[in-house]
């Protein structure tokens, strides 16, 4: 089956709040195809590849014309004739041809869909399913533990609670599937207790209940409720992940905690932190310092200790260079992995590279603007994640992923496949 790119298209298609992303769809010779869409954040980075956006009157300035019309016109030319299999060649072409070191001319949003749609398109021309293709060469595949949000805040619920992500990770579960009816069970519970009580105010961005809490730890007061309302042991069956996506609410060492009514610096937070490891089932914590403050970071790895999980997401951007010295220095524990951070699948590559090569573990991440596109699930698998990280238990954007999850689950059942080594988690040890 031919493997030379005949066309590249672009199309206009809308994400999971409503707002443009681009799509891009490849044609080989011989008519295989693979097409990908760019997801986008909220709470983003600032060493993040570009999502170039139109500005102007249209969908609040969201329009995506210009990272169409760069798919549909330079890359294309670039594209076309090429060998599709040679992704790091492409990729290579792709950033060369932006020539900016954040990908603004052409738009990450741009090179992100082209540069997963390579990978489809690659598999499909050899007749593999993604996960296998991006595996080639190893001999021993799992499923990713998920970690799935039950309330949303921060950026993803107009800040009713400064914290952006309460978590639940399934730790005691045997398998994928299992992990999932155990958080089921968990959002659930979560729902009806806050509507018992009447804080239910919703659903936030990632499909997480939207809680009207007077403060963080009520959050969490909660989450312990809903898993043992569930009938399950905290921290044995199932433990606490959050994400603070503290570079939202924190710069230059002070941190503004606008639901505590609390105005603290980094040792303070690091203290608030602790204090939270200390009486709640937390087995991960995602940027727990912003992403200037690397020695509050550093400080707080050190203090948290290598049961806990932290894990660096704006601090790193999916960036080996950034990982590997954050690694040096002490500064987490662990790479939350989004592709179009990074703007291309080969950078996203050497990012998770890295995070192994430095002893950490990996997080292969959606973002909070997301659509039915199932990559990263492959790549979680291909590559062999830790842990899977796509939102909440509701919306289809996320369950797309989930299900996709289960589908993998059956075939690598056939190829004798597991959830995720019990024994490598830290956690697992206690
Ligand atoms: C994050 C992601 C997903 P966003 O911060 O980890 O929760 O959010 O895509 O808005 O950056
Ligand atoms: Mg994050």
């Amino acid at each position: 089956m031919s493997s030379l790119i005949k066309s590249v298209i672009a199309r206009r298609v809308w994400d999971s709040r409503g707002r443009p992303t681009v799509e891009t769809e490849i044609t080989l010779e011989g008519g295989r195809t693979g097409r990908a869409i760019a997801p986008a954040g909220a709470s983003t980075g600032s060493a993040e590849a570009v999502d170039l956006r139109d500005g102007g009157a249209a969908f609040g300035g969201h329009d995506v014309q210009g990272a169409l019309r760069a798919v549909n016109g330079e890359i294309a030319g670039l594209l076309i004739g090429r060998d599709v299999t040679d992704q790091s060649g492409l990729d290579a072409a792709l950033i060369e041809l932006d020539g900016t070191p954040n990908k603004h001319r052409l738009g990450g949003n741009a090179i992100v869909a082209t540069s997963m749609a390579i990978a489809h398109a690659a598999a499909a021309s050899q007749n593999l399913p993604l996960w296998r293709y991006l595996g080639a060469g190893r001999a021993d595949f799992h499923l990713p533990l998920p970690e799935v949000q039950i309330f949303g805040g921060g950026a993803h619920a107009g800040r009713r609670v400064d914290v952006q992500d309460f978590m639940v990770i399934a730790v005691g579960a045997s398998d994928y599937a299992q992990s999932l009816e155990w958080t089921a069970e968990v959002y659930r519970a979560a729902g009806l207790l806050m509507s018992e009580a009447g804080l239910l105010a919703g659903v936030a961005d990632e499909g997480g209940w939207w809680p009207a809490f007077d403060s963080n730890e009520q959050a969490l007061d909660f989450l312990l409720r809903a898993i043992e309302r569930a009938g399950y042991t905290p921290g044995q069956d199932v433990a606490i992940s959050l994400d603070i996506a503290a570079t939202d609410f924190g710069r230059k060492g002070q941190y503004s905690l606008a639901r505590d009514g609390r105005r603290i610096d980094s040792d303070g937070m690091c203290e608030m932190l602790l204090g939270w490891l200390a009486r709640y089932p937390i087995v991960a914590i995602e940027d727990p310092l912003a992403e200037d403050d690397a020695e509050g970071l550093r400080k707080f790895t050190a203090a948290a200790g290598p049961n806990v999980e932290v894990v660096a997401d704006d601090f790193i951007c999916t960036n080996a260079a950034r990982i590997s010295s954050a690694a040096e220095r002490g500064a987490c524990n662990t790479a939350l992995i989004k592709p179009n951070q990074a703007g291309t699948l080969s950078e996203t590559r050497a990012a998770f590279d890295a995070a192994h090569a430095a002893g950490w573990e990996t997080i292969i991440s959606a973002r909070s603007g997301e659509t039915e596109d199932v990559t990263i699930v492959h790549l979680a698998v291909g590559w062999g994640a830790k842990q899977l990280k796509v939102g909440s238990f509701s919306r289809s954007e996320r369950m797309a992923k989930w299900n996709e999850g289960l589908r993998l689950a059956a075939a690598l059942e056939q190829a004798g496949g597991r959830l995720a080594p019990r024994e490598s988690f830290p956690w697992g040890r206690r």
